[in-house]
């Protein structure tokens, strides 16, 4: 029977990587965003390999999280697989700089909006005793570096949510699990730089960073395991990254 996979921040980077991946598999896709015109552009694209709905929502926005996620039609309502996937860094600021906007952006978007996402889906996970959530985190939620204090946390925070619902669902059934990539070249430095593409661009120079495909074929492999093997924490880097400070460039 086929699946069907909520992914929220499908209209970039590695959302969108797995969208398109799963697209081809065959899986029946959510696709969550709030760049409605790219979701439409990406579900008139992956519909012709399979089922695609696509729901338009912040969230940090409690009510439309619920209302959005509540709307789902008959054939997509029933979440298998939830991936949490939304999230970005605003800014890379020692903490006596930080700007209080880009520390509630973080706080708000990958850590209460996760759960808020959460809260919609999980009920009908709990009353099917089924399902599978993929949290995305990040290396930035298993070390800090210099100027990463609060997107650290925020990542730290994902980790333990990881860790705390895995217990909690444990009697459920259901599969709780994170992939937590290093550095992948999507648009995630360009909103940390607020749209500095130069900037941006220079992170990723000098050497071969993820791809958002990377992560996809990953995310698929964890939701493909039998359904007795829960992939419960997987840390990828780049082979030219050692740690978030140690990237061999240039070599
Ligand atoms: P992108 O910027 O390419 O994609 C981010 C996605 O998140 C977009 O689809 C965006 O959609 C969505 N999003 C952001 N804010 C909101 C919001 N308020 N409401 C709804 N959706 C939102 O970055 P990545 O693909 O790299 O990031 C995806 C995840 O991977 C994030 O959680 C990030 O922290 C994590 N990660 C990234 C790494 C990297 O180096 N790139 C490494 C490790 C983890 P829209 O703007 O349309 O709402
Ligand atoms: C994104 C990777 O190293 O920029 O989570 O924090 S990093």
């Amino acid at each position: 029977m086929e699946q069907t996979v909520l992914i929220t921040g499908a209209s970039s980077g590695i959302g969108r990587a797995t969208a398109q991946h799963l697209a081809s598999r065959g899986y029946r896709l959510v696709l969550c965003g709030r760049r409605q015109e790219r979701l439409e552009s990406l579900q008139e694209t992956l519909q012709q390999k399979t089922q695609v709905h696509t729901l338009s929502f912040d969230v940090r926005d409690k009510d439309a999280v619920f209302n959005a996620i509540g709307s789902l039609p008959a054939g997509f309502s029933a979440i298998d697989i939830l991936i949490n996937n939304a999230g970005n860094a605003h800014g890379l600021d020692p903490i006596e700089q930080g700007d209080l906007d880009d520390w509630d952006a973080m706080l708000d978007i990958n850590v209460k909006g996760l759960l808020y996402v959460t809260k919609a889906v999980l009920s009908q996970m709990v009353a099917r005793k089924a399902g599978h959530i993929i949290h995305i985190g990040s290396t930035a939620g298993k070390e800090v570096y210099p100027a990463g204090n609060v997107y650290c946390a925020s990542k730290h925070a994902v980790d333990a949510i990881n860790q705390g619902m895995r217990i909690d669902l444990n009697q459920y059934g259901i599969r709780v699990g994170a992939v937590n990539p290093g550095m992948v070249e999507t648009e995630f430095s360009e909103v940390r730089f607020k749209g500095d593409r130069e900037r941006a661009r220079k992170v990723y120079e000098g050497f071969q960073p993820l791809r958002p495909q990377d992560v996809a074929e990953i995310i698929h492999f964890v939701i493909s395991r039998p359904a007795h093997v829960n992939i419960a924490d997987l840390v990828v880097m780049a082979t030219a990254q050692a740690s978030s400070t140690i990237v061999n460039k240039n070599p």
